[in-house]
């Protein structure tokens, strides 16, 4: 049967008649039924990576490639005037995730069913996702963003494990979503649901009754935590997640003939950092109910399950006060406590206890005390995870410390969101850095090829149209493709500094008004939600809203520079704007971004970094060598020192440049104040200049120079410029989560044995 008889089957009539609602639901079946055929028996270890959020993104195009049925699809549809891309638009994106660390497990996911590993996932079946983010009066504005319909892929099982919370009985009920892997077997990720979440309970925005708990557990990840009963409400879902996600664990091992007591032959637990971590009691206490005494519980927990830490900021490093605990989890208490005293008899050190002296339990500590694995996600964060954030622990368990950079699938980044980029590839490399993401280095031997050259860039220019078009249909702004294409996309935080960036663009506002005029016309591009009750960083988007007005409304400058900031950034917005952009803004202080995933995005889709020496890029550096990248800023270690000597002082360095204290002032000078708000602005000043607590003053005239010459090597050298994105899309291999998730299995996890 032909593919286009296959699909009218489905449809049940012609597809030139069918609506794209109708060609989506058939679409969505036939992966389906095939993605059903790829699953396979498990035998020995299977992976279960639990995590709060899985940002998977559309799914649709992602499963047809990897099923093999894209092309197929594209031109069956095409032959009746159809276009998949059309389709896809019909499709909600499922944005179950807030940023790298679930689009890190999405590509686990991806890689896991790709390289034939048995591996599901175990998260929330949220909602709503985040939020939806739109912007009104220059202010973030937050919506519920549905993406449940009738037709989801997350299929409803009648499978339902009891779960108690603070002395409740709840129904979690599972949800299986098909993982398709390239060429691979299907994995699964379980959705964990409540049936009694009632949606109309969300009023004005994204509020709702904090304490509902029935009607509320599910509906948004990250409830908004800036109370009491938004922290407790993070609390119940989590142990939701872990309870649920245990039972089906025991439940899927002692179906496949474990005892229990030999959990670790059955079951490797990957802990995505804290949310998850609650899971370790919880087995030790299901364990218990199976008749396993604690001692052995803690032994056997210890060696099923592993710990990934994704950040040094003390706020994502979870502590909840014990009566949170108490209240939510009183069964889990009592093991928490045994664990802690165990803890104890290992370490006098009483900064590594569990349970500390102010009655706060810290999660982390409790996963690497009783994890077998604790690794950092890129190999400077493990250094120092090593050497000072957690080195006490370090000295405790050297054995247990591993890094594991992080890593992105290239069947979704590269070859979903840049076909031109893709085909161009192929028809110099052929198609084996599809599986073997090595092989993009084949491409080094046409470094030199002007052709080959020529035609990057022309794939380039036509990626920066279609975004230009994309941009103009949904946000109604138009942008020069000539210019520079300068993206900062990632979420608002102060730690990777989208406030760098606009005192940056407030300078050059400043310098093309004086005559001084860039090498190359530039347009800043910026993606990013800022959590809802994060009130600097919503201010940074209200300063980049409204510095965006003052340049658009000034001739002068805007034929040079121009601000765009896209709303709701979305893994479906990344997949448009990753492959247009020429400068990749990866301008973290140094030491406090993890990793990065979207640096090694930008990368591969052929863009050139710049950076401070954080996370991965350092080792993309390494990859590329210094000539190809665009490094600037104090070291990690500059960085740490700054902070253990404690007298970094903003207003020093305010008053003694000239350039940082006329962009500052600018933020609460007249032409900000008549277009913004005087409150949000003088807020982020003050902030700037009183606290500025991720350094971003001692880096500015480094970013500055450094950008500007990134700007006149792309202007005077174009060959050169384009030399150096081709050695990037080249030594990107290494940052194929393939290759990331053959090391964990290597060091960790040890599947299907
Ligand atoms: O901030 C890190 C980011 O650097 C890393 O790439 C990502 C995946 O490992 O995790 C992020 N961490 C979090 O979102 C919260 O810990």
């Amino acid at each position: 049967m032909s593919f286009t008889e296959t699909l009218q089957g489905l449809t049940g009539k012609p597809l030139a008649d069918c609506t794209n609602q109708e060609l989506y639901l058939a679409l969505l079946e036939l992966v389906r039924q095939k993605s059903a055929d790829r699953v396979q028996p498990v035998t020995g270890r299977k992976l279960y990576y639990i995590s709060a959020e899985f940002l998977i993104g559309k799914l649709l195009s992602n499963n047809l490639i990897n099923l093999g049925l894209y092309d197929e699809a594209r031109d069956a549809l095409a032959a009746v005037g159809k276009s998949l891309s059309d389709i896809e638009e019909v499709e909600p994106e499922p944005s179950l995730g807030n940023g790298g660390l679930g689009r890190l497990a999405a590509c686990f996911l991806d890689s896991l069913a790709t390289l034939n590993l048995p591996g599901d996932g175990v998260g929330l079946r949220y909602h709503f996702g985040l939020f939806h983010q739109s912007f009104e009066d220059g202010v973030q504005n937050e919506k519920p963003d549905p993406w449940l319909t009738a037709h989801s892929w997350a299929e409803k099982t009648d499978i339902t494990y009891p779960v108690e919370l603070a002395g409740k009985e709840y129904t979690a009920r599972l949800y299986k979503l098909a993982v398709t892997g390239y060429e691979g077997r299907t994995n699964t990720l379980n959705l964990f649901d409540l049936d009694t979440i009632d949606e109309s309970i969300v009023h004005d925005g994204i509020a709702f009754d904090k304490t509902a708990i029935d009607k509320n557990l599910t509906l948004f990840l990250y409830p908004d935590d800036s109370d009491e009963a938004g922290r407790r409400l993070r609390v119940y879902q989590q142990y939701l997640m872990v309870s649920a996600g245990a039972q089906l664990i025991l439940a899927e091992c002692a179906a496949r003939g474990c005892d229990y007591h030999d959990l670790a032959d059955y079951a490797a637990i990957q802990i995505n950092d804290t949310h998850p971590s609650m899971v370790i009691p919880e087995l030790i206490r299901l364990l218990g109910e199976k008749g396993i005494e604690f001692e052995e519980a803690v032994k056997i927990v210890t060696k099923t399950c592993a710990y990934t830490n994704h950040t040094i900021l003390a706020e994502a490093l979870e502590k909840w006060p014990r009566a949170y605990l108490d209240a939510v989890v009183p069964q889990l208490m009592p093991i928490i406590e045994k664990l802690d005293a165990l803890a104890r008899t290992r370490t006098k050190d009483e900064s590594l206890a569990i349970i500390d002296k102010d009655d706060r339990v810290h999660m982390a500590h409790m996963d690497i005390h009783f994890t077998h694995s604790t690794n950092g996600v890129a190999a400077l964060h493990t250094e120092i995870l090593k050497n000072s954030e957690l080195h006490g622990f370090y000295e405790l368990y050297p054995e247990k410390f591993n890094n594991k950079t992080n890593g992105i699938t290239f069947r979704r980044w590269l070859l979903e969101c840049d076909p031109r980029l893709t085909a161009a590839l192929e028809q110099h490399i052929g198609t084996g850095f599809r599986k073997d993401a090595a092989e993009l280095e084949k491409l080094l031997a046409f470094a030199d090829d002007e052709a080959v050259l020529e035609q990057l860039t022309a794939v380039k220019k036509a990626n920066k149209e279609a975004l230009a078009d994309w941009l103009l249909r949904t946000q109604k702004v138009s942008v020069n493709t000539d210019a520079v294409f300068d993206i900062q996309s990632k979420r608002l935080h102060e730690y990777k500094r989208q406030q760098l960036n606009l005192l940056y663009l407030i300078h050059q506002y400043y310098e093309i008004k004086a005559g001084h005029l860039p090498a190359a016309p530039l347009v800043s591009i910026f993606g990013a939600k800022a959590a809802p009750a994060y009130t600097i960083a919503k201010d940074i988007i209200h300063a980049l809203l409204t510095l965006s007005k003052v340049i658009a409304a000034d001739p002068e400058v805007s034929k040079w520079l121009q601000v765009v900031f896209v709303e709701n950034y979305n893994v479906t917005a990344a997949e448009k704007l990753i492959p247009a952009c020429d400068l990749s803004e990866q301008i973290s202080l140094a030491s406090k971004e993890a990793s990065g995933t979207g640096n090694m995005k930008f990368m591969l889709n052929g863009a050139l970094t710049l950076g401070t020496m954080d996370g991965a890029n350092v080792e993309i550096s390494q990859q590329v060598g210094e000539e190809n990248i665009y490094i600037f800023g104090q070291t990690s270690d500059q960085v740490i020192h700054r902070y253990a000597v404690g007298d970094y002082d903003p207003a020093q360095w305010v008053e003694g440049d000239v350039n940082i204290r006329r962009a500052i002032n600018f933020l609460t000078g007249p032409e900000m104040l008549a277009a913004g708000h005087a409150e949000n602005l003088t807020r982020l000043h003050n902030e700037l200049i009183h606290k500025d607590w991720f350094q971003t003053l001692p880096d500015f005239n480094a970013y500055v120079v450094r950008k500007g010459q990134a700007l006149s090597d792309y202007a005077c050298d174009p060959k050169g410029w384009r030399r150096k994105c081709l050695v990037n899309i080249a030594k990107a291999g290494m940052f194929s989560s393939d290759r990331t998730i053959a090391e964990y299995d290597r060091d960790i996890w040890h599947l299907g044995k």
